[in-house]
């Protein structure tokens, strides 16, 4: 009995997580239960279990019987299961979530007081939740969308939600749009297809029919449409918000997160095979970089345009269709974003976490972003029908601050306020409204005059400056990609007016890339430019000129493929090299048991086999030479795939002494030369390295990805 006590006891400690020290922000933020060793099977209502296994019934001496619907254990179960789950999200419905830190260093104390923005000694806990938009909960992550780049800030003065997506414009103008968009995008109405995607005749038929669109579809369409990890895109607030100082004075702001990694994609080969061979790609790289401490991070940066420049330029500042280029606007940098807990669990944190644009804190406001206006409407209402009445109250929604105020009741209502008056003012002048010394928030003081009408301003009207814009500024590659992009999403619109018109609308941006376009996706060839390009670029735009990312292989997934008959010393030095990269080695093996080295004595057993892993889910291919092992692999018609599909990838591959050959021969690559020891030979991404020495394998792999301008 005592042994199987204790054996219970170490597999209870197994399944808790235990308490993380230390971390000042999650503390604040947990609400969490611990399944100690002692605690007992209950109901709702407290009472142990004797048995979760069977049904009470009216047995007979064989044991069986009808089931009692008495039995309130069972019933409680199957009651608590058949109302599990709660609805979707309508938009952003599938996403992933982490915990982290917002630090400031230099304050914005010139533009604006909130404290947040202003108060260097600061840390404020933050929840960060990435998304794709369109596709239901459970559909993949590697889809071509845009992705939602949504965070909470539990600051001392009240939750921040800044509630923004990795591209940093939008489709429409307008939020009264907002239903039409989406449900364009979502599968159409007759057959519920297709899952997930754009490519389909109603969306490409909204966008023809929205000019505004042009410049954001020619984003989705980019790399960015496709991230290789939510730690490697940038977030935009989109919108345009106000600031405000402590002097009174306004001025207009976007809010920006900079990834400290780089802007990095995959290729869309990649996304369209992980969709099926790992669909929980995004949310198992997050996943897995914070539980190796490979904390992911942003710079936070705001773009300022004081109110008197508001007119100055020739494009509308309200306008969510188009971003303030930064030769124009600097983006100044002042904060840093860290995620470093992975949630205790999905459904309480990241399902239940609930995010509204019209929640600030003092010294951050509105402007008159007709998008932003409607969005402040939608959020809490979508949580009202997703959440219910009382949903603040959630401990992942909670403030860190105290809440005070005479909202009562309504469905769920946890919070329990002692006192005899619900209502201000009351006779004992109890829970008054705070005065602007005492951080109350106050409303700028601004003069509206105006006509009520349905209308945007006339600088509205423009939809293809920044679209050409973003063109321009393309690298030849991602032009390449782009054209292919709009080439198979048009080929999947069934209509030839959705795509034959779409066609068209591409003569608006450039004529080569609707020419292009044209001949693969059909429509009928466009002849002449709608209008001529004004030959502007911003190089910001671009991800191979993306500014500040310093290649690094640090939480990459690096594969090495081994079978019987390896070389040890080439694997052991690739492997402790790219660990103190602090990238992760995958070894791949023929099989998941132990795999045996030339030497006849060292051995390894590999994370994974050659087909139930594939080469689309890491970063880098490492093969080590050794003969019987290259001799197997040579004649693995998947190992052969492994290293075709990773060059085909334009990902890195390294390969020594017999593995050389075993490459070359693979890729049908004619002049792979062995370099001599130490020297790194890269040749259509390809690295060969004579003999490895600790550390050079992960600067080949450095310089080869930064060479194909792949990290
Ligand atoms: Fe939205 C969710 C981002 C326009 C209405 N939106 C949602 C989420 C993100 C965005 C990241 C997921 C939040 C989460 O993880 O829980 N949405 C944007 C951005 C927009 C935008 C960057 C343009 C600048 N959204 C937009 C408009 C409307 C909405 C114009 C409606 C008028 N969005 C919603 C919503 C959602 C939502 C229906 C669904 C779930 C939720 O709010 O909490 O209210």
């Amino acid at each position: 009995m005592a042994g199987i006590m204790s054996s219970t006891v170490q597999k209870v400690q197994q399944a808790v997580m235990g308490p993380r020290e230390g971390d000042k922000a999650a503390d604040l933020l947990k609400d969490t239960k611990e399944m100690t060793p002692k605690a007992r099977l209950t109901t709702d209502y407290g009472v142990k279990y004797t048995s979760a296994d069977d049904w009470l019934k009216v047995v007979s001496q064989d044991k069986t019987g009808p089931a009692l619907l008495e039995d309130p254990f069972a019933r409680e179960r199957i009651h608590r299961f058949d109302h599990e789950r709660i609805p979707e999200r309508v938009v952003h419905a599938r996403g992933s979530g982490a915990f982290g830190k917002f630090k400031l260093y230099e304050s914005a104390e010139d533009v604006t007081l909130a404290k947040v923005l202003t108060d260097t000694s600061r840390e404020t806990p933050v929840f960060v939740r990435f998304s794709t938009v369109l596709g239901s909960r459970g559909s993949a992550d590697t889809v071509r969308d845009v992705r939602g780049f949504a965070v909470k800030m539990y600051t001392e003065e009240g939750n921040w939600d800044i509630v923004g997506n990795d591209i940093p414009v939008f489709f429409i103008q307008d939020a009264i749009k907002f239903p039409d968009l989406i449900h364009a995008g979502k599968p159409e109405p007759h057959n519920e297809v297709p899952q997930a995607q754009t490519a389909h005749d109603n969306f490409w038929d909204f966008s023809f029919n929205h000019t505004e669109s042009t410049h954001m579809f020619m984003w989705a369409m980019s790399d960015r449409g496709i991230p290789r990890s939510y730690r490697m895109m940038q977030g935009f607030g989109v919108n345009t918000f106000v600031l405000i100082n402590a002097q009174g004075v306004r001025s207009f702001c976007k809010f920006h997160w900079t990834p400290e990694l780089g802007v990095h994609s995959l290729v869309w080969d990649e996304a369209l095979k992980l969709a099926g061979q790992d669909p929980d790609f995004h949310r198992k790289d997050l996943w897995e970089a914070i539980e190796n401490g490979v904390y992911p991070k942003w710079r936070f940066g705001i773009q300022v345009i004081s109110e008197a420049d508001e007119h100055k330029f020739d494009f509308d500042i309200l306008d969510a269709t188009k971003i303030w280029p930064e030769d124009l606007v600097p983006v100044r940098y002042i904060g840093e974003l860290e995620l470093n807990r992975n949630p205790d669990e999905f459904f309480p944190q990241t399902e239940q976490v609930a995010f509204c644009t019209s929640h600030v804190v003092p010294g951050i406001g509105f402007s008159n972003d007709p998008l932003l206006q409607g969005r402040n409407f939608s959020y809490f209402d979508t949580q009202l029908s997703r959440l219910g009445i009382n949903w603040q109250e959630l401990p992942i929604n909670r403030p860190v601050c105290p809440v005070m105020n005479f909202n009562r009741d309504g469905a769920m209502r946890h919070t329990i306020t002692r006192g005899t008056v619900n209502y201000w003012p009351n006779r004992f002048e109890a829970c008054p409204p705070a005065s602007h010394a005492e951080g109350g928030y106050v409303e700028l003081a601004e003069k509206v005059a105006g006509i009520k009408a349905r209308a945007r301003s006339v600088k509205f009207q423009e939809h293809y400056n920044q679209a050409q814009l973003f063109w321009n500024s393309m690298s030849q590659v991602e032009k390449n990609h782009m054209i292919s992009a709009l080439a198979f999403e048009l080929d999947h619109c069934e209509d030839p007016v959705v795509y034959g018109r779409m066609v068209t609308r591409l003569t608006d941006i450039d004529l080569g890339l609707a020419q292009s376009v044209s001949a693969l996706a059909g429509g009928e060839m466009p002849q002449r430019a709608t209008r001529p390009n004004h030959g502007r670029k911003a190089p910001a735009l671009s991800q191979t000129e993306f500014p500040g990312a310093k290649p690094t292989i640090a939480s990459r997934r690096i594969a090495i493929l081994v079978a019987d008959g390896y070389d040890a010393v080439a694997f052991s030095a690739a492997y402790a090299a790219i660990t103190a990269g602090l990238a992760t080695p995958l070894v791949i093996g023929t099989k998941r048991n132990k795999i045996v080295a030339a030497d006849g004595t060292t051995s390894v057993t590999p994370h994974h086999h050659l087909e139930g892993f594939r080469s689309t889910m890491v970063d880098a291919l490492f093969v080590p030479g050794g003969e019987q092992s290259i001799k197997t692999l040579s004649r693995n018609g998947r190992a052969l795939h492994w290293v075709r599909e990773s060059f085909g990838h334009l990902k890195a591959i390294g390969a020594t002494g017999e593995a050389a050959a075993l490459v070359q021969n693979a890729i049908a690559l004619p002049q792979i030369t062995a370099s001599v020891s130490g020297d790194v030979v890269e040749r259509y991404g390809v690295v060969t390295i004579g003999q490895v020495k600790p550390t050079n394998f992960s600067e080949a792999v450095t310089i080869a990805k930064g060479a194909k301008g792949f990290l």
